[in-house]
């Protein structure tokens, strides 16, 4: 029928809207046929779920801990280092000089199940493969090696059960000021770690295995996030 139909021109729309009208409904009625299973399992699925108990005693969004950028010379909570603007064009950051640390002791909400921080590590001007080392409590969790030739940072992420750590290059093989030497290249990097079951406080470490004097090379840290989910 449907092929006499499609091949016939001509003859009474009455006919062929009764076939058209027929194809529709038949194809109304398989569709059915293989929507509907679906759909009362779906309804079953639902059902079982509302039976249970799905309420959490601690819903949770993810909330902002700490955002700061060290403009105005404000250190926050950090212990260690020095607030000020090496670089002219990267404004103010946190500053570490040679074998200098630093350190941030953050309260972690309630019923977290995880938190990130993030911050961008600056490697300043005459790095010659010195390492800088990130912790968190007691863990490393990054180790970078820097250098002014290729203006790189190079970084190595050990496996830390329950931390994640990504590293992405912002700025690489380029003087952007700093020392006025302009073959001394600097780098920048987003650091993100993500740590699961955090507790009650997190701790942040970072140490600067540079050898001379922050007019030379230094370490910067700046553009910090801290949120927890
Ligand atoms: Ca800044
Ligand atoms: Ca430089």
């Amino acid at each position: 029928m449907l092929s006499h139909f499609l091949s016939d021109e001509s003859g009474a729309v009455t006919v062929d809207w009764t076939v058209m009208t027929a194809s529709i409904v038949g194809l109304g009625i398989a569709t059915y046929g293989v929507v509907s299973g679906g759909i009362q399992n779906l309804s079953g699925d639902v059902d079982t779920h509302l039976s249970q108990d799905l309420i959490s005693t601690s819903f949770f969004d993810t909330v902002s801990v700490l955002a700061m950028d060290f403009t105005g010379g404000d250190a926050g909570d950090w212990q260690g280092g020095t607030v000020m603007a090496p670089i002219a064009a990267l404004g103010e950051m946190l500053v570490l000089g040679p074998q200098e640390s630093t350190s941030l002791s953050m309260d972690i909400p309630d019923g977290a199940t995880s938190a990130t921080i993030s911050f961008d590590l600056i490697g300043g001007d005459s790095w010659d493969d010195e390492v800088a080392t990130i912790s968190s409590d007691s863990d490393v969790v990054a180790t970078a090696v820097g250098n002014w030739r290729a203006g790189t940072m190079t970084f190595t992420v050990p496996d830390v059960d329950g931390i994640e750590v990504s590293t992405t290059v912002i700025s690489s093989g380029t003087d952007l000021g700093g020392h006025p030497y302009t073959g001394f290249k600097d780098t920048v990097t987003r650091v993100s770690i993500t740590v699961d079951n955090p507790g009650d406080t997190l701790d942040l470490g970072v140490l600067s295995g540079t050898g001379s004097g922050i007019y030379d090379e230094f370490l910067g840290i700046d553009n910090v996030s801290v949120t927890a989910q």
